[in-house]
């Protein structure tokens, strides 16, 4: 079993950099590591290792966290970048399982908080379980890296620490802060066959850059190129670059959606837009016992 987690008292007094970086407790009393440096500011939760903050300085924040996210044991938070493994979206052979897998709504464990030319790079990880395996019958150990500065760099690695291969999906499933989601688009996606999942995930491919104008679940396959979220309603240009990934997510729920979901303000689709850096379907990674797989996310934001 996994060990209690300690106080954000005790967090704080073994990680705590002084004027840099503070645990405290969050919503709910689950711990939160506050960064606050000349680069940036952030917010990691060890609730689901989720990244709800990164505001570099001289911007606005990029992260969006819904103003009716919940922090509740067993609920995933709505907004910042969940982690989606070992499966994406609803898990094929039980539906009752936990959509986007396992890890999102555990507490993970603050492994080191550490200064990187003028960086903050915190890690956790996690690691099966009893409870998770009856779920998913495999040993695994993940562990994310977020290194908050100039740039948000987020790696996620999971490491195959049973006697046997398995395959899994992944996502980074990033809530971006958008002005107006009607002006916003996203750029390096032309030409790349989409799977529509309001369409039954009928295959497309993509013409120029994505407007959203509707529901939207895409996911763009084999596509490992960096892409751009470009928003003229705060003047700004979000730029996204991945390794290991070859699946792009985009996700906008749109009215209806919003309005479907208690932990989402019925407004807020129009502030928000999901841009994520995957393996999912086709793209799922097959692991050998022993190995390791790290999926990577550098993100920047310019002017427009
Ligand atoms: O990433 C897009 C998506 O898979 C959509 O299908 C929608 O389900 C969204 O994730 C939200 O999922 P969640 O479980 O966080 O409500």
């Amino acid at each position: 079993m996994t060990q209690p987690t300690p106080s954000p008292q005790e967090l704080n007094a073994r990680f705590g950099i002084v004027n840099l970086t503070q645990i405290i407790s969050g919503p709910g009393g689950t711990p939160v590591v506050r960064i606050t440096t000349p680069q940036c500011t952030g917010e990691m939760y060890l609730y689901g290792a989720q990244v709800t903050s990164w505001k570099p300085t001289g911007a606005q924040e990029i992260i969006f966290l819904s103003s009716k996210a919940v922090f509740i044991e067993g609920k995933a938070i709505r907004g910042g970048i969940p982690i989606c493994f070992p499966w994406f979206r609803a898990k094929s052979d039980d539906p009752k399982a936990p959509a986007h897998g396992l890890v999102r709504t555990e507490t993970w464990t603050l492994e080191s908080i550490e200064q990187k030319s003028g960086a903050i790079n915190v890690t956790m990880s996690t690691q099966s379980d009893a409870d998770t395996k009856r779920l998913w019958p495999h040993d695994f150990r993940a562990v994310l890296q977020a290194t908050f500065g100039a740039e948000l760099k987020l790696a996620f690695t999971v490491a195959n620490t049973g006697a046997a291969p398995f395959r899994f999906e992944e996502a980074l499933h990033t809530y971006h802060t958008v002005g107006d989601i009607h002006k916003a688009r996203v750029r390096g996606l032309d030409g790349v066959t989409y799977l529509d999942n309001t369409n039954s995930n009928r295959e497309n491919k993509q013409s120029g850059e994505v407007a959203i104008s509707g529901p939207t679940d895409s996911a763009y396959m084999n596509s490992q190129s960096a892409f751009d979220l470009l928003d003229p309603a705060l003047n700004r240009r979000i730029h996204i670059a991945k390794q290991n990934s070859n699946t792009t997510v985009i996700w906008n729920p749109w009215i209806e959606a919003a309005h479907a979901m208690a932990d989402f303000g019925d407004d807020e689709w129009q502030q928000m837009l999901c841009a994520e850096a995957a393996n999912i379907m086709a793209n799922a990674v097959e692991l050998p016992t022993g190995k390791s797989h790290t999926l990577t996310v550098v993100m920047s934001v310019a002017a427009l």
